[in-house]
């Protein structure tokens, strides 16, 4: 079976290495065509509603995962290899991709304020510590209901470095550090996020058509799942 293209010349992202280096994210719009998404759909739309097949379940329940989602679709094995090229070709060697995370989120009945505050609040982090990429297939156009991908540009590199120098206490805690594989800056407060964009650092939202990918660092980059309001979300994300 062979499927489409990437609606792009790969010899283009090699300029782009520096770009991506400097601001943690790299948005190309009409990646791939809008056909190639909806089998994408189908095949999560079918795994998870009628083949009961396995998922992992998050944000109290409005987000259904399928890790390693290649094993059960030959076009996510495609996406899969193509990212694979994709990051390739900007760093000039050979990265291999380890899974593919397919993921439906969904609207849930937020019944109290107490449901509504934890299903909005607690979300923001860093990854891990060191630079990790994820590229991200919008499977759908994604508006600023349907829970976007959001991160704070600028909470990269030099900004990173200065925070753990000054607020080390929000990244590590050296009482569980050798005990627990969790990190303080895998979720950081929405208190402690505020100061951050008072301080002159917007949030940025992706808003995207269905189609196109974005290259991002999330270790390097504060982000979050920004909350689902409406309608649904489809994402293929690539791990590396
Ligand atoms: O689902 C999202 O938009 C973000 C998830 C996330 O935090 C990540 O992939 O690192
Ligand atoms: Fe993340």
């Amino acid at each position: 079976m062979s499927y489409a293209d990437l609606r792009f010349d790969l010899s283009v992202l090699r300029d782009k290495r520096n770009e991506l280096e400097k601001n943690g994210f790299l948005l190309i719009e009409d990646a791939l065509p809008r056909d190639y998404c909806e089998d994408i759909v189908s095949f999560i739309d079918r795994h998870l509603d009628e083949a009961g097949g396995e998922c992992e379940l998050g944000q109290l329940g409005s987000m259904q995962r399928i890790y390693a989602a290649e094993k059960y679709a030959d076009i996510v094995e495609d996406f899969k290899s193509k990212c694979a090229q994709i990051l390739s070709s900007i760093f000039s060697e050979r990265l291999a991709v380890k899974w593919i995370l397919a993921m439906r989120d969904r609207t849930i009945a937020l019944d109290d304020d107490a449901a509504r505050e934890k299903f909005v609040k607690g979300r923001w982090h860093y990854d891990s510590w060191s630079d990790q990429y994820k590229i991200f297939l919008f499977l759908r156009d994604i508006g600023p209901e349907n829970g976007p991908f959001e991160f704070i540009p600028g909470t990269n590199g030099r900004f990173k470095k200065r925070l753990a120098l000054t607020r080390p206490w929000w990244l590590f805690n050296p009482l569980t550090h050798f005990l627990s594989r969790k990190r303080p800056y895998q979720s950081i407060s929405d208190e402690r996020i505020q100061t951050i964009i008072d301080s002159g650092l917007p949030t940025k939202p992706v808003l995207a058509e269905q189609g196109s990918i974005l290259i991002v660092n999330p270790s390097a980059l504060l982000h979050r799942a920004a909350p689902l309001w409406e309608g649904r979300r489809y994402l293929a994300v690539a791990y590396f």
